[in-house]
């Protein structure tokens, strides 16, 4: 350790420190921008391009940008001298030079970080009112819009796109005042590789990249009077969407969520779970199928739409490997717009999908043509977490204050297996229970597999099946992915069955959940939220859903098997 004095009070900090982890430890903030720390990730954006975290170091000469420089011991640190709160207010300023000001009707209004910087410094004038850049609007995706305008160059999207997911789509061009960041030659995005795991999106500060924004197509859908409009909510909404109206992380809001979308307009407030229960038997049985008539191993889940890509793109030999299942949400459209239509008499030209999804690439997913059903999509819109809390505040609906309501049924029962589907880890725990109980003949007793959980990047375990020993891993993060996948070509890999989702920690960490800034515990408290309400679930294993057991009765036939089943809910990727 090295002893170090800030502003008068000494702290002994490991000397791998820099000056800013010494402040933190001293209980001192210096205010950063471009600073992003992910401790589980081990990811660092130490760029130090924005300078707004400049502090006086005792006999050195120049200020220095606290986020990248190394403690020693005896180092003396002012970070309240007047010459370095001059410093970090003037790195705003000219950061602000060459950003537009329409904060007022900006995407990130009062939850940007440049905007609450400004604010915090005092900045009370544009002081600097040279040239600035325009640049073109790039919305070429259905997922990710590129917004270079309010680009302050962090360089954080491009540490989170290559570091942590490995897909290389985002770094700097050209040189000085014309330093942009974007794709190889300032390609479109839609015409470069990206996954849409929209990561890039969940550690920008500013608007410069966002979610293609769909609420205004959802509420002109409710007020058609010949619509019939049915939502979805995935599991990983119930345990984020209440910290955008001030609750603490990992509150669940299950019951709020349903009575607030019903106040919204939705004709029907259904359940992605009821899908994801779905997946289950279908994914189960596939594994089954494997397993016993030598398919091909390991099989990989399918429901995370950015894997899926990820796997079309760089690993193209290997498409043949995932599960055939479309992912929940999709599932779940499907049966919404042929048995429940049947069901309802309703024409399912006049039905609207729309899923709630804590996703950026869900939007991307639900385009894919090859997915739909007689040209119908089988799902129309999807909207993130953000979006729907902004909804929420344009109905002028109090949530905090709304009751408890259950979703709707046929299709609204859900098991505790599908809850976990949002956090890493869950998919396959939730396979297992089912796969147990089919493969062994017998009552699985102890459902929770806590050899699958935990938050580390790649997990491996055995689950014993009475004898047969399922070697399982699990990855989330691209780049995690990666190493699995190339062990898998290189025949390294033992593995019977792998569950991948592309954002750390799984959906609950997804691109379109509330901002949580870099913090790693705000994605824990989810996770913890999403097993509590598991284990609050009266039924915890799929195959028990009474709903789906007569969806398979009614319409489906056998799972995987079936007629119905194979054509209405599984696909084929192709490279
Ligand atoms: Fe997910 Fe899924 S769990 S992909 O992480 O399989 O988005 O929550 O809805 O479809 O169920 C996301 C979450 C979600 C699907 C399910
Ligand atoms: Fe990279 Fe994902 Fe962003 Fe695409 S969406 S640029 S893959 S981080």
């Amino acid at each position: 350790t090295v002893k170090v004095t800030i502003n008068d009070k000494e702290v002994e900090v490991p000397r791998e420190y820099t000056i800013l982890n010494a402040a933190v430890e001293a209980g001192i903030k210096i205010p950063t921008l471009c600073h992003l720390d992910l401790h589980d990730l081990k990811m660092v954006n130490r760029t130090a391009s924005c300078r707004v975290c400049m502090v006086e170091v005792e006999q050195r000469p120049n200020l220095a940008p606290a986020c990248a420089t190394p403690v020693n011991d005896g180092m003396v640190i002012r970070t309240d001298s007047l010459r370095a709160i001059r410093a970090r207010r003037m790195a705003v300023e000219l950061l602000l030079s060459n950003h537009p000001t329409d904060c007022l009707i900006c995407q990130r209004n009062l939850r940007c970080e440049l905007q609450a910087l400004a604010k915090e410094l005092n900045v009370r004038e544009i002081k600097y009112t040279g040239k600035r850049n325009k640049y073109h609007l790039d919305t070429s995706s259905q997922a990710v819009i590129k917004n270079q305008d309010k680009c302050i160059l962090c360089r954080r999207c491009e540490t989170a796109c290559n570091e942590i997911q490995t897909c290389g789509i985002l770094s700097a061009l050209n040189r000085g005042f014309d330093t942009i960041v974007g794709p190889a030659f300032n390609l479109p995005m839609a015409e470069t590789s990206c996954t849409y795991c929209g990561q890039c999106v969940a550690v920008c500060p500013t608007a410069a990249l966002t979610e293609v924004f769909h609420t205004h197509k959802v509420w002109e859908e409710l007020h058609k009077p010949d619509k019939y409009v049915v939502v979805q909510v995935a599991p990983a909404i119930r345990v984020a969407l209440g910290e955008l109206f001030g609750m603490e992380p990992g509150t669940i809001v299950t019951g709020k969520l349903a009575a607030a979308l019903r106040r919204m307009g939705f004709d029907q407030v259904y359940d992605t779970e009821f899908g994801a229960d779905v997946t289950i038997m279908e994914e189960a049985k596939e594994l089954i199928h494997r397993l016993e008539n030598g398919g091909r191993l390991p099989m990989l889940t399918s429901c995370c739409p950015a894997w899926v890509s990820f796997i079309e793109h760089q690993f193209p030999d290997m498409v043949d490997v995932p599960s055939t299942c479309k992912s929940p949400h999709i599932m779940f459209g499907t049966i919404a717009k042929t048995y429940l239509a049947e069901k309802m008499g309703i024409d399912p030209k006049k039905m609207v999908v729309v899923s709630v999804m804590p996703c950026v690439t869900k939007k991307a997913e639900a385009a894919r043509t090859e997915l739909s059903i007689d040209d119908n999509d089988n799902v129309d819109i999807v909207i993130t977490t953000r979006e729907l809390g902004d909804m929420l505040k344009e109905a002028g609906i109090d949530f905090d204050k709304l009751p408890d309501e259950d979703f709707d049924h046929p299709l609204g029962e859900s098991t505790g297996a599908a809850t976990i589907f949002g956090t890493t880890g869950g998919v396959i725990e939730a396979a297992m229970r089912t796969a147990y109980e089919w493969i062994t003949g017998e009552t699985l007793e102890k459902v929770d597999f806590k050899q699958l959980r935990g938050m580390k990047g790649i997990r491996e375990a055995t689950v014993d099946l009475k004898g047969q020993e399922i070697k399982i891993g699990i990855a989330h993060g691209l780049g995690n992915a990666r190493q699995m996948l190339e062990d898998i070509r290189n025949g390294k890999s033992e593995f019977h069955a792998i569950e991948i989702m592309a954002c750390p920690g799984g959906c609950i960490g997804g691109g379109g959940q509330p901002y949580h800034y870099g913090n790693d515990e705000i994605v824990k408290k989810r996770q913890e939220a999403i097993y509590k309400e598991d284990e609050r679930k009266s039924i915890r294993k799929s195959h028990e859903n009474p709903e789906v057991i007569k969806l398979y009765e009614e319409y489906l036939g056998e799972p995987y098997y079936g007629e119905r089943a194979h054509n209405l809910l599984h696909t084929k990727f192709e490279a």
